[in-house]
């Protein structure tokens, strides 16, 4: 106490945050006690476990909310410069325990909980995630908020505050049927609503040109109709640092909650209509791990979030007395994909329409502030609008992009003369049919910087889709493979492990991943090995007992569990992993005593609603589930799981019970992959082709640790342009063909021989995705597993060894990368203690 009265009221936070580190575990339980009834209004023996979990997520958030506050207040008073992320997804996962292990005070809860009779494990588990996100690219966002306070650089996450976030999945029948997901209908603890933080939002109008008294030529942008966007943050605490940041996402609103001149006219119903309209702006996640062309709600979405989070850093900088000149060195934008790419003309029209600069002075200021990442090469995925949806919702902004496009063809041009194949395929307006904007064109343009997310991509980006654009900026285009957070994805998923860690190692490893290297100089320890078993066992018991309880499916742990979890896509090839399934059941039960190694196959992954096919891959494995796990000729050799409604939550307990981690998507597709990053810090070994961060994985691993497998991008590409023929494929292989044929007379769907035709006619005439072109060489890389998986030593040495070559996929090492290459921000130490 004596801390506070000693401290002036303008080091509060600092003192209350030191305060409270310094408290008893006894205060720690006071407080939580206190949360359960002055916040929940309950008292202990009537609350419910959801009680006691608000209760104790409010003493921890308190923990944090004083530290983000002397945060805030160290950037305002230093002029730092702030990493600002742009992102329509931000997938955080459950915030209580990663909260804990950040701010250090696990045992403490747990010790505090004990007392007062709950178990926190049994609080942890009943958090509801928000799923802001749809996969990888949400994760990655929110893998590289967790390094950016972590590593003490000043950052803010700015996104969406869907009300419904990514739907949850049930399997009926063995086919996907979603369900919404209501993730804040029990509240949420971890957000702070800020009403004062608002801005409004222009949608639709015309525009029109006037003179101001200056005698200056101005725009006007003539709304039809505008829309409130309210500040909803969530605070996002480093490791063991005093580093708390913000994730600032958007809530739409209507501007007023009644149009009083409709209201009075007595249309009562079109005035609530308009309420009703500006609150769906941010009211649904689109559901598409890539985008559906074309959705006039997700532009608004787009512009919307992204317009308020400019607008705030404007302000941010009129706060703290720094002229509009000097925007670009304070804040650095990174554009998460080309969904935040309208900011690129919405900075750019803030600048010259609201704060009077030149156009020069302006675009100066908003190439050196924005960076791109690009995250897919898929033709299919690649965003744009079309020009008269765009005209019609954002009519000024379409005047500028024409104007940068003009502009900058002048510029290609110059460069090129006499090159209007050049000009035409770089314009940042697609002519050809319907005219569109092309997104990632307007996304290059404006950045400084554009980066892919592995190796390969940055490549093959540079050689495909980018490629004039590459010639023409070399400089501007990088590399920064993905990384993931061992926080989240090693010390509180995998606990066991961790202590291990800590045992072998010492504590280091904890803030530098690197430092797990040293673990590859005892591989071949025998007592490692057993520890390292022992951990592995337990992690698979925990998951075989989750899965017994959801699916019924008794998994035997000493099975080799072969895990396949991300998105339902036919580029990640599930299908090529079932068809491998359907090949070894019918060997096994050709021959009972084929010497292979029992296996689990698990398998999670979401569909796009919309997508057909991949829900009909849902059904397939589902449908080999059923025949396998009940036929007593395989039974105890051979399982086959879907664990249903796979999230981050899940992926806790997944990652670190696999022994084998499946990446096989066809060559030149999957971006990076951040799961197989998760797989391999957590020991599985990867079965892969060299695609994405597989290529990287493998290098770290070393070959003799991975099992490679498949065409490369090269072949695929080459194989694509010579003209690809799967039926020459089926015609070489027996396994195959008596596979697929399985899958035709309805073996999987119950006698239905008509289910499953369009993914078999999909596969046997155009295959684009080459899963038969791969699967012999697949097979035959399942085998070289299963011989593997019966030398357990071998298995343990390799499987340490995964672990020990992953700190080059810690996000640190990312967000180092995007500090040092693109965004020139430099860490600013928190001290509580200061004077
Ligand atoms: C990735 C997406 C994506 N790439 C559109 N592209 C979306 C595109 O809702 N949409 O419209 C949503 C997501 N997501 C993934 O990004 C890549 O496929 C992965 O390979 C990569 O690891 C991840 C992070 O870079």
């Amino acid at each position: 106490n004596d801390m506070i009265n000693d401290t002036s009221v303008a080091q509060a936070s600092a003192s209350i945050a030191l305060a409270s580190d310094a408290a008893s575990e006894a205060v720690f339980e006071h407080d939580v006690v206190r949360n359960l009834i002055c916040r929940q209004a309950r008292y202990p023996d009537i609350a419910t476990p959801q009680d006691w979990y608000m209760a104790l997520a409010y003493t921890v958030r308190d923990r944090m909310l004083a530290r983000w506050a002397e945060s805030v207040k160290n950037y305002a008073l230093h002029h730092v410069k702030v990493a600002c992320y742009l992102s329509a997804e931000f997938l955080i996962g459950p915030q209580l325990g990663c909260n804990l292990l950040n701010l250090g005070l696990e045992e403490e809860a747990r010790e505090a909980m004990d007392s007062l009779g709950q178990d926190l494990d049994a609080l942890l588990a009943i958090e509801e995630e928000p799923g802001l996100g749809n996969g990888g690219l949400g994760r990655l966002a929110a893998c590289y908020l967790d390094s950016l306070a972590s590593l003490e650089i000043p950052a803010i996450g700015y996104g969406i505050r869907y009300e419904f976030g990514i739907f949850d999945q049930d399997i009926v029948d063995g086919w996907q049927v979603e369900r919404t997901d209501k993730w804040l209908k029990m509240g949420t603890p971890w957000e702070i609503i800020r009403p004062d933080i608002h801005y409004y939002v222009s949608f639709g109008g015309y525009t029109r040109m006037w003179n101001d008294e200056q005698g200056r030529l101005r725009v006007e942008w003539v709304p039809g109709r505008q829309v409130k966007g309210v500040a909803y943050d969530v605070p996002v605490q480093g490791y063991r640092v005093n580093t708390c940041n913000v994730l600032r996402l958007w809530k739409s609103e209507a501007v007023e909650s009644f149009d009083f001149d409709d209201f009075n006219a007595g249309d009562y119903y079109e005035a609530v209509e308009e309420k009703v309209v500006s609150e769906t702006l941010s009211k649904v996640l689109y559901p598409n791990d890539e985008p559906e062309s074309g959705k006039r709600l997700r532009l608004a979405q787009q512009y919307f979030f992204v317009s308020c989070a400019l607008q705030d850093m404007l302000r941010l900088m009129e706060v703290s007395h720094t002229p509009v000149e000097r925007f670009a060195d304070r804040f650095a934008a990174q554009l998460n994909d080309t969904h935040p790419s309208i900011a690129v003309a919405e900075l750019m029209r803030l600048l010259i329409d609201e704060r009077l600069l030149s156009w020069e002075d302006a675009w100066s200021i908003t190439q050196r502030t924005f960076a791109y990442t690009n995250h897919t090469l898929l033709p299919e995925a690649l965003e744009t609008w079309s020009l008269p949806l765009m005209q019609s919702m954002l009519p000024r902004l379409v005047e500028i992009i024409f104007e940068i496009n003009q502009r900058f063809l002048d510029e290609v041009r110059r460069a090129l003369p006499g090159d209007e194949g050049s000009v035409a395929r770089m314009s940042l307006i697609d002519e050809q049919g319907d005219k569109k904007v092309r997104m990632a064109h307007l996304a290059t343009v404006g950045s400084h910087k554009v980066n892919g997310v592995a190796a390969l991509h940055s490549d093959l980006l540079k050689q495909t889709i980018l490629r004039d654009f590459a010639a023409m900026f070399p400089s501007r285009f990088l590399n920064v493979t993905n990384g993931v957070t061992p926080r989240r994805f090693i010390m509180q998923s995998n606990p066991g492990l961790a202590r291990l860690l800590d045992d072998t190692l010492g504590e280091k490893w904890r803030t530098d991943l690197t430092r797990l290297d040293a673990l590859a100089d005892h591989a071949d320890d025998a007592t490692l090995q057993e520890a390292w078993r022992a951990v592995r066992r337990e992690n698979k018991a925990k998951l075989a007992a989750r899965i017994g309880n959801i699916t019924g499916i008794a998994v035997p742990p000493e099975m080799m569990f072969d895990i396949q979890v991300k998105r339902i896509h036919e580029y990640k090839r599930q299908h090529l992993n079932a068809l491998h399934i359907i090949s070894l059941y019918q060997r096994l039960r050709r021959d009972p005593t084929l010497d292979v190694a029992p296996r689990c196959f698990i398998f999670g992954g979401k569909a796009a609603p919309g997508y057909d096919m991949a829900k009909l891959m849902i059904r397939l494995i589902s449908g080999i589930a059923e025949v396998v796990n009940q036929d007593p000729a395989t039974r105890d050799r051979l399982k086959v799981v879907f664990y249903p409604d796979f999230n981050v939550k899940n992926g806790h307990i997944i990652y670190p019970a696999a022994d084998l981690s499946e990446q096989i998507s066809t060559a030149g597709k999957e971006a990076s992959g951040t799961g197989n990053m998760k797989f391999m810090m957590n020991g599985a070994l990867t079965i892969g082709t060299l695609d994405g961060a597989n290529v990287e994985i493998r290098e770290q691993a070393g070959a003799d640790n991975f099992f490679l497998f498949g065409m490369t991008a090269q072949q695929v590409a080459a194989l694509q342009q010579s003209g690809y023929r799967p039926g020459h494929y089926l015609e070489a292989n027996e396994a195959l063909r008596e596979a697929l044929d399985e899958i035709a007379q309805g073996r999987f769907s119950r006698g239905d021989k008509a289910m499953f035709r369009p993914l078999l006619d999909n596969l046997l005439n155009a295959d684009p995705f080459l899963v038969l072109a791969d699967f012999a060489d697949y097979a035959a890389c399942q085998q070289r597993v299963s011989e593997a998986w019966r030398d357990e030593k071998r298995w343990a040495r390799m499987s340490i060894i995964n672990t020990a070559r992953s700190g080059a996929f810690s996000s640190d090492r990312a967000i180092k990368e995007y500090c040092e290459n693109i965004w020139q921000t430099r860490a600013v130490k928190i001290d509580l203690a200061a004077p």
